[in-house]
């Protein structure tokens, strides 16, 4: 609390983080530390998937000590898209208001946390965006860069959706609209799942607003990107497109 600045006003809604791990062992104890020292009244569920490295057991043993802190433990790895499906199931049902995504290894700064819950009283969904103040993405190889970024230019084009990145994964959603998607009935796992959430979201006519983010490539821990997960997006929004056509989005 010591070092909150005198504009941060204490937002009266309960948030929860739903964070994903997959070996974040580095990554998960100063994240845990620096979000539950900032002045939001939160809590944070970790949904590991059986890391080897442990990261679950930490999570769990620190739940111990700080009931703050839940953790989801997965028999194996199941996708990103997976995690959060079965962490929305869950978090639906818990007395919050809304509802965070957030990577485990430092890409998403804790301190923005406050940006978001500035935002959502205008909005339903709050989308954090590395593209609409320029491109506030830091340490990313360029090649990487463009296939984000392409990525995104290709998503619009083809979904129509108002968003200048679509496949971020810091996000801020109210809980009512968690619980009025069909979670069972969304099927992607990579950067799809991101773009999928927006897309069906955006198609209830819930608010989508993009708010700028820095993202900073991860410090520690092994990237899991690879090139199924960007086919799958590739096609998702095709998809997503034609099921909305005939109705079944
Ligand atoms: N539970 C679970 N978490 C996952 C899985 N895959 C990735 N994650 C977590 O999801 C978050 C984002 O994954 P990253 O590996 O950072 O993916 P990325 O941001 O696309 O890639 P890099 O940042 O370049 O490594 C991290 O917290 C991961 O630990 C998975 O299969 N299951
Ligand atoms: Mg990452």
């Amino acid at each position: 609390m010591s070092n909150m600045h005198p504009d941060d006003v204490l937002s009266p809604l309960k948030a929860l983080v739903i964070i994903p791990t997959y070996n974040e062992r580095e990554n998960i104890e100063p994240l845990l530390a620096r979000l539950l020292g900032l002045p939001i009244q939160l809590r944070i569920m970790v949904v590991d998937d059986n890391s080897p490295d442990g990261t679950g057991q930490y999570v769990e043993d620190f739940g111990k000590t700080d009931p703050r802190v839940t953790v989801m433990r997965r028999a194996g790895k199941m996708g990103l898209g997976s995690a959060y499906r079965a962490g929305f199931k869950e978090a639906i049902k818990q007395d919050v208001d809304v509802i965070f995504e957030m990577d485990a290894d430092f890409s998403h700064f804790p301190d923005a946390l406050h940006d978001f819950l500035k935002a959502i009283p205008d909005a339903d969904v709050v989308v954090g965006s590395r593209y609409i103040n320029g491109v506030t993405v830091v340490h990313w190889p360029l090649k990487r860069l463009i296939l984000s970024y392409g990525a995104n230019m290709y998503t619009r084009i083809i979904t129509g959706m108002p968003l200048r990145d679509a496949t971020g994964g810091f996000k801020c959603f109210r809980r009512e609209v968690l619980a009025a998607i069909d979670l069972d009935r969304v099927k992607s796992d990579g950067y799809a799942f991101q773009i999928e959430m927006n897309y069906k979201c955006w198609r209830k006519g819930y608010r989508l607003k993009e708010i700028p983010i820095t993202f900073v490539d991860r410090r520690a821990g092994t990237s899991k990107m690879n090139k199924k997960i960007v086919w799958e997006a590739v096609w998702m929004v095709w998809r997503l497109r034609f099921l909305d056509l005939i109705g079944r989005l």
